[in-house]
């Protein structure tokens, strides 16, 4: 391990918007370090326009002219003599080009390098990389598939159902279960041109499909002299096309046995790419409590909320140390509590989760023991219609889960969100399902979940 060198941060920008610029900026206080909020017109009555140190306004409402503005945000950082950018998650957050332009100017990305980004970026080669660390994957097909007749044979050798994926997908796009035979060639073909449409890059491949798994990713950390370790897992089964809804941690279904097993494999897909700063590795587990790599994020999630919970840490507040050099102490955490978040949408959760921007008109925010909230909102705000529609996470924490469930409703009852529809209700009746109380779930209960 080469000497430790540490450059202290000054001055951040926020490269983001909503909760976790507000986030980023409330650990950088702390920190006594300085922040600069970036703005669409959108965002001008914004709260983290209004508690950052400075704030620019970089654009019009849609991302792609404002958030996305690699060269307004640059040009943000240069005037304000930042000396790093937190892309929060989202947006730029796992962008190697933007990573690659902040070095060249000379500003810290905080957040791992680029070729680090690029590699878990393209999942045929993430999915290699872990295959060569000794991680567990999902057996399939080695790298690309080129021809119909040759995935119709490892199909055949595999045993249907197989599942077809686009290598720079992710998060659900690109992909296409495939049952029988007869469906193989028009599933890769349509799969093949929503990549192609959506990513520039139509790469496809194929693996064994794993029914009704559990989706439990591990939070991870690494420094920049190669040492890293985990802070355990979070249970994100609660999905609804590939949205999260819900995570907790600890995960119900994870032993002590199980989570120093996937623990040790996340570490290892960090040493294989001597990842900086903080990530997470998502395994598939299936019934039996096997487990294969994923995918890796390579950015703080929304959801790091519960881990921060649960192990007494916080998260955003290893990021900076990071990436001003610090080294970590290599230990890793293990959860000495139970949080549960729920996410609170502006969507409507009786009409098909449509969302439901507008003005706020009445809010009370729940308090009291157990109970955190993170949200950018506030009484009279309008809710803009451009971006994502996560208004507020709530995290209860307590001793066990069931107190944590009951700690979650007690909470829920007390929001009062007026004027826009939100997920509240959905939650509250998820509170009350026997299944989700006994921990019995897995990716597909929601399809199921009548309320
Ligand atoms: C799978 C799978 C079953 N078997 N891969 C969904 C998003 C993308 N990250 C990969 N996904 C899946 N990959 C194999 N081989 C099932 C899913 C999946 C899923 C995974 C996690 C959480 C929710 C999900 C919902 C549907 C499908």
């Amino acid at each position: 391990m080469s000497k430790p060198k540490i450059k202290p941060l000054k001055k951040i920008l926020i490269a983001n918007r909503g909760e976790i610029a507000l986030r980023i900026i409330r650990t950088c206080r702390e920190m006594g370090i300085k922040t600069v909020s970036v703005f669409s017109t959108a965002d001008r009555e914004s709260l983290h326009v209004k508690f950052a140190d400075e704030a620019v306004c970089i654009g019009p409402p849609p991302s792609k002219d404002s958030y996305l503005s690699m060269a307004k945000i640059m040009a943000t950082a240069e005037v304000t003599g930042s000396d790093a950018i937190h892309p929060g998650y989202g947006f730029l957050a796992e962008n190697a080009k933007f990573a690659t332009i902040c070095g060249e100017y000379g500003v810290k990305f905080i957040g791992p390098t680029p070729s680090q980004i690029s590699s878990m970026g393209d999942k045929i080669t993430a999915k290699e990389t872990m295959k060569k660390a000794g991680v567990p994957v999902i057996p399939g097909s080695e790298g690309l598939m080129t021809d119909v007749n040759e995935g119709k044979k490892l199909a055949a050798e595999m045993g249907y159902p197989v599942i077809l994926k686009a290598t720079a997908g992710g998060g659900g796009k690109g992909m296409r279960i495939v049952w029988e035979e007869k469906e193989m060639e028009n599933a890769l073909n349509t799969a093949r041109q929503e990549a192609g449409a959506a990513f520039g890059n139509d790469g496809m491949y194929m693996e064994k499909y794993i029914e009704e798994p559990r989706h439990i990713e591990i939070q991870v950390a690494g420094d920049q002299y190669g040492k890293a370790c985990h802070l355990s897992e979070r249970d994100c089964s609660i999905q609804r096309r590939h949205q999260k809804l819900l995570e907790e941690s600890p995960s119900p279904f994870v032993t002590q046995e199980l989570r120093e097993k996937m623990g040790k494999a996340a570490i290892a897909a960090c040493n294989a790419i001597s990842y900086e700063g903080v990530g997470t590795v998502e395994f598939l587990v299936d019934k039996h409590r096997n487990f294969y790599f994923m995918e890796m994020n390579t950015r703080i999630q929304v959801e790091h909320c519960v881990t921060e919970e649960v192990i007494n840490f916080d998260l955003i507040k290893e990021q900076i140390k990071i990436a001003m050099g610090e080294p970590i102490s290599g230990k890793n955490y293990f959860p000495t509590m139970h949080a549960i978040e729920c996410r609170v949408n502006a969507e409507d959760p009786h009409n098909d989760f449509r969302p439901s921007p507008g003005k706020i008109t009445t809010l009370h925010t729940p308090g009291g023991h157990g109970v955190r909230i993170d949200s950018h909102i506030y009484d009279g705000y309008q809710i803009p219609p451009y971006y994502d529609s996560m208004i507020a996470k709530i995290i209860c924490t307590a001793q066990t889960r069931i107190e944590a469930i009951h700690t979650m409703e007690r909470a829920l009852g007390e929001y009062v969100i007026e004027g826009v529809k939100t997920t509240i209700p959905f939650h509250q009746a998820l509170m009350r399902d026997k299944n989700f109380r006994d921990g019995n779930f897995n990716t597909s209960f929601i399809q199921t979940f009548k309320w």
